[in-house]
């Protein structure tokens, strides 16, 4: 059998495909792209959460908050080591991001303008990351599956935590109450938006869904987080932003009114409220990290010399 029919057999049998078995050229770029801005994606969605650190409401709230975005850091890691394992170079994927030319969720382009927003990015935003990791969970790509499946244990302890954080907002003064429900307003269609563009304008969609890369398409997924999530609103006391919600019996499903997608294309081309702030902070955090760089290749060159002596 050659490369390219044991490849497809793989494929079909779902057997994960690892970094020294032959792949498409194009199978492995797709991998890099998704891979990276999935990383991307964690690294920037650090700052959204970070603007409230220093004004977490209790010192519990501080903490449970910083573990969540040393988690993210986490992340951002293994999928770029799962990128490296594909030939991706970490360090000019990143550069990529802080150029503008790889994107990152479009979600991180939001500001956090409440401590609300922290519950409701907890709770919506990593409950829709979760939707569509816990299908990558049995993505094609072996280090890719592998890398999510640590992460949605993760991610479903931050889903709690952003959960548990609007409960108390919802028990809590009719001026408490008011901001969580300001907050849902604004992160609402922002989160419906993370899955992407609608199946019918994925230009990547048909070949990801052929190998497995993707596993359910952007609206499969973006259909299960509105079931998912239309009772845990209503539990709060709370209501969806969107007078064409409504359940329909005989599908079994919610339909829900359409997304604004001039505003999504916005976003991913650069022009949402925060594309700018996010990467300003991050090309500043580039730079003022260089000397931690040298001095982190300066000690590994040192060790280098001691061991070879
Ligand atoms: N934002 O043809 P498709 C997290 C781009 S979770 C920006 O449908 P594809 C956890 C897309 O890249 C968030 N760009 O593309 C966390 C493509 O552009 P390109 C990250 C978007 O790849 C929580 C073009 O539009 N999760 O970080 C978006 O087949 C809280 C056409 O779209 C992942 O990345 C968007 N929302 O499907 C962290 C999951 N949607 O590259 C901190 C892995 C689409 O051709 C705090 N990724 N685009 O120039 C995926 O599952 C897929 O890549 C999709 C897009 C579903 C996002």
């Amino acid at each position: 059998m050659n490369e390219s029919a044991l490849f497809e057999q793989k494929v079909a049998s779902e057997t994960a495909i690892e970094p020294k078995d032959w792949m498409p050229e194009h199978y492995r770029k797709t991998l890099i792209r998704q891979i990276g801005q999935h990383a991307h994606s964690e690294i920037v969605g650090m700052l959204p959460e970070a603007n409230w650190l220093t004004r977490a409401p209790t010192l519990h709230r501080k903490a449970v908050l910083l573990a969540k975005i040393q988690d993210e850091a986490g992340h951002g890691m293994y999928l770029y080591s799962a990128a490296e394992t594909l030939g991706g170079d970490r360090t000019e994927l990143y550069q990529k991001m802080l150029a503008g030319e790889m994107k990152y969720s479009s979600i991180f382009n939001y500001p956090t303008l409440t401590w609300a927003d922290i519950g409701v990015v907890g709770w919506l935003v990593d409950g829709a990351a979760i939707v569509n990791q816990v299908a990558l969970c049995r993505t094609s790509y072996g280090p890719y599956a592998r890398a999510m499946v640590r992460i949605c244990k993760e991610e479903s302890f931050h889903q709690r935590q952003g959960y548990e954080a609007v409960t108390a907002l919802a028990n809590g003064t009719e001026a408490q109450r008011a901001m969580l429900q300001d907050a849902i307003n604004r992160w609402w269609w922002p989160s419906l938006m993370m899955f992407g563009p609608n199946d019918s304008e994925s230009p990547n969609s048909a070949q990801s869904m052929a190998w497995k890369i993707k596993r359910l398409s952007n609206d499969e997924l973006r259909q299960k987080f509105v079931d998912n999530t239309v009772h845990q609103v209503e539990a709060l006391g709370m209501t969806v932003p969107d007078p064409d919600l409504k359940w329909n019996e005989e599908l079994g499903h919610y339909e829900f009114g359409e997304i604004d997608w001039e505003e999504f294309n916005q976003v991913i081309q650069g022009h949402g409220i925060c594309n700018q702030e996010r990467l300003d902070a991050k090309r500043r955090a580039w730079d003022n990290g260089a000397w931690v760089r040298e001095a982190a290749l300066a000690h590994a060159r040192k060790q280098n010399v001691r061991q070879v002596a």
